[in-house]
């Protein structure tokens, strides 16, 4: 059975982790179906991604049967979850992660190199690197202190305790909450809102974070003049502003 199932509705592409009774853990297998699923989503027709778990869980991160003890060449292994994160990241639309249960260790960093994630009520992230010993991957040195800031990022990494759903909105985690096992289908709403979006715009918007992450206030403003020059000249661009004139909804095509 693939470890990875897709589905297109209209033009959202949903990739699902689909090892339920393992909770989804990731093993090499689901790594490198989850890379297709992720270049297939590079299709024009496809306008925003949302990844999700099957069976009430997100993932509990690397399979540790896989990687038993000692097992993994951890370098090796590490490339396939980084190649994943880079096509997260530089996908040019934007991603929506559901997490309903438990998103752990590189589980949770999947859903921090999303765009926005939505998360059932009864959800939980753990860090749960330290647990055995490791530190973190797969971005989450990168993407975690970005979110919460360095003292909190310190603290779930070093302790790992299970934050709650609640605890994970105060910190800016998730960006909504969901009734208990509504929150794939509140954030294929919201995908599909994405979707019908300036696809161009988002991906110049994601580019203009991506960078934000490196670069100094001067060439901040260099490159938001450089991406402002793109979206300006778009056709998106034209027709928002055709239809605030007309006091109409913008008919957004993605380009
Ligand atoms: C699992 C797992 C799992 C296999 C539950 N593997 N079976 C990257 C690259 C290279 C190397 C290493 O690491 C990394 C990054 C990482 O992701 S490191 C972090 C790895 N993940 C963890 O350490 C989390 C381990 N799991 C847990 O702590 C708990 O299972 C959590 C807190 C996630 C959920 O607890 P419960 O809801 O109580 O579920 P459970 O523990 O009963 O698990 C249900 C089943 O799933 C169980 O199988 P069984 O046959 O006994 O029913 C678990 O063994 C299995 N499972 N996580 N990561």
């Amino acid at each position: 059975m693939a470890t990875i199932e897709t589905h297109v509705s209209g033009s959202v592409l949903t990739i699902e982790l689909n090892r339920p009774t393992r909770l989804n853990a990731l093993n090499a297998t689901l790594l490198e179906e989850l890379s297709e699923a992720l270049s297939a989503a590079e299709d024009p027709a496809v306008r925003a991604v949302l990844l999700t778990g099957r069976g009430g869980a997100f993932s509990a991160g690397q399979d540790l049967q896989e990687a038993g003890v000692g097992g993994l060449d951890y370098q090796e292994h590490l490339e396939r979850y980084n190649r994943i994160v880079l096509q997260m990241r530089r996908l040019p639309k934007p991603v929506v992660a559901a997490i309903e249960g438990v998103a752990a260790g590189a589980g949770m960093a999947l859903t921090l190199a999303a765009d926005m994630r939505v998360a059932g009520r009864d959800a939980v992230f753990v860090t749960a690197f330290a647990r055995i010993g490791l530190v973190p991957d797969s971005g989450m040195t990168f993407t975690l202190p970005r979110t919460v800031g360095w003292g909190r990022a310190f603290e779930l990494l070093a302790l790992s305790p299970e934050i709650p759903a609640e605890r994970a909105l105060e910190l800016g985690l998730v960006n909504r909450l969901s009734e208990p096992g509504r929150a794939r289908d509140d954030a294929l709403t919201l995908a599909r809102e994405l979707a019908g979006g300036p696809t161009r715009t988002y991906a110049l918007i994601k580019e203009g974070l991506n960078a934000s992450a490196r670069l100094g206030l001067e060439e901040t403003l260099e490159l938001e003049a450089q991406l402002q020059k793109v979206a300006g000249s778009s056709s998106d661009h034209r027709e928002g502003v055709a239809a605030f004139l007309e006091k109409r909804r913008a008919n957004f095509e993605g380009r």
